[in-house]
C-alpha cells in the first residue's frame, strides 16, 4: 500500500512537472487523435487564430477561437485495434468489466443506454482483435472505451482510424429547421414544394419545427439533414405560405462554406495508447527506457507528456518501479 501511494504522489509530481513545462494550455496541451488535432489546426485557421491563442474544453470536444464556439464531434468509426502481450487472448469478460467499471466511474450507472450494450469483439488474423462500439447508441463515448481497454494488464497497444466533424461552421450544421407558428394544424401534406424530412409541434414554444433533407440525398455519412442552400432556397416558399407566421430559422447562418471542409477521417490507424511509450512518438525505444528510468528515481523534471505518464505501468502492476525499466528494455530487445 506504501509503494502505491507513492506511484501515485510520484505521478502528481511528473504531471506537474509537465504541466509547467507545456503551459499555456493552447490546443496542443493533450494528445489527441492525429485527426482531431488537424481539425483544430484547420478551424483555428478559419478564424485567423493560432493554436495558443484558443482554448478547448469539454474533453476536446468544445474548441473556442477569439470568435466563437465550434463544437467538434469526434468517434472511432471502424472500432479499436487491439494488440495483447505474447500467449495471452483477450477475453468478453474482461472488456465488458473493463467498460462497466468506466462508465461507473465517470457516473453512468446501470441504467444508461452505453451500460446495457457490451463493445463487440473480433480478432483479426493477425492476432490482434477489434473493439466496436455501436456508434448509434454509444455516441460519444469512445474516448471512455479507449481508457477502459488500457485498464486490461495485458493489452500493450490500441489504434483507431477517427471521424471527426464541426459544427458552428457556416454552413456545417447538420440540425438546421425553420421555426414558425401557424393559424391552424398542419402536416407535411402543406408543404407540397418541399422535401420535408419531418414537422412537428412543440407545446413549450407553441411554435412549429419543420426539417428539410439534403437536395442531393444523404452525404457518405448517411446524413440526410437538410443544408445550408436547402433552407436558403426554401425561404421564398416558406414566406409564400400565409398560414406561416413569425418565420424564423434555428441554427442557420447567413455565411456560406465548404462542406467538405467541417469532416476529416483518419485513413491510417492512428495510435491511441502505447504501453511503455512515454514520448508519445508511437515508437517504443531507448528514449522511453532512459525515461521510464527516470521517473522510476523520482526525477520530477523528466520531460514527458501528461498523455505519457498513462504509458509507464509497462508490466500493469499498479506500480512505478525498476521492473517497468526492465520490462520496456526487454520489449525493445525482443521486437
Ligand atoms: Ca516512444
Ligand atoms: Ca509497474
Amino acid at each position: 500500500m506504501k509503494k502505491r501511494m507513492r506511484f501515485a504522489a510520484l505521478l502528481t509530481g511528473a504531471v506537474l512537472a509537465c504541466a509547467a513545462l507545456t503551459a499555456p494550455a493552447g490546443a496542443a496541451e493533450t494528445a489527441r487523435p492525429a485527426v482531431v488535432q488537424q481539425m483544430y489546426e484547420r478551424i483555428a485557421g478559419w478564424d485567423d487564430a493560432s493554436l495558443d491563442a484558443c482554448y478547448i474544453s469539454g474533453g476536446g470536444h468544445n474548441f473556442y477561437t477569439p470568435k466563437r464556439l465550434y463544437l467538434v464531434n469526434w468517434r472511432c468509426y471502424d472500432g479499436f485495434r487491439v494488440a495483447v502481450r505474447p500467449d495471452t487472448a483477450l477475453t468478453a469478460d474482461d472488456v465488458v468489466n473493463a467498460w462497466k467499471k468506466i462508465l461507473t466511474d465517470i457516473g453512468c450507472g446501470a441504467d444508461a443506454e452505453a451500460w446495457q450494450r457490451a463493445p463487440e469483439i473480433e480478432q483479426n488474423d493477425d492476432g490482434t482483435y477489434l473493439v466496436k462500439l455501436d456508434s448509434y447508441w454509444h455516441g460519444g463515448f469512445v474516448v471512455q472505451l479507449a481508457d477502459a481497454l488500457a485498464e486490461i494488464p495485458y493489452i500493450t497497444r490500441i489504434e483507431g482510424k477517427y471521424f471527426c466533424d464541426v459544427t458552428g461552421r457556416a454552413n456545417s450544421v447538420s440540425h438546421s429547421a425553420f421555426i414558425f407558428t401557424s393559424s391552424r394544424e398542419l402536416t407535411e401534406a402543406d408543404f407540397p414544394a418541399l422535401n420535408v424530412r419531418s414537422l412537428g409541434y412543440q407545446t413549450d414554444s407553441n411554435k412549429w419545427l419543420l426539417q428539410l433533407r439534403r437536395a442531393d440525398g444523404p452525404d457518405q455519412n448517411g446524413r440526410d439533414y437538410g443544408e445550408y442552400q436547402d433552407y436558403y432556397n426554401a425561404v421564398p416558399v416558406m414566406q409564400s405560405l400565409d398560414f406561416v407566421r413569425d418565420l424564423s430559422a434555428y441554427w442557420l447562418t447567413t455565411e456560406l462554406a465548404e462542406p467538405e471542409e467541417c469532416f476529416l477521417r483518419s485513413e491510417e490507424w492512428e495510435t491511441v495508447f502505447y504501453r511503455g511509450d512515454l514520448n508519445l512518438d508511437a515508437d517504443l525505444d531507448i528514449l522511453d527506457a532512459v525515461l521510464l528510468a527516470r521517473l522510476a528515481a523520482e526525477d520530477a523534471e523528466t520531460p514527458i507528456p501528461p498523455e505519457g505518464i498513462k504509458n509507464a505501468d509497462v508490466d500493469a502492476d499498479g506500480l512505478l518501479t525498476v521492473l517497468d525499466v526492465h520490462s520496456v528494455l526487454k520489449t525493445i530487445v525482443e521486437s
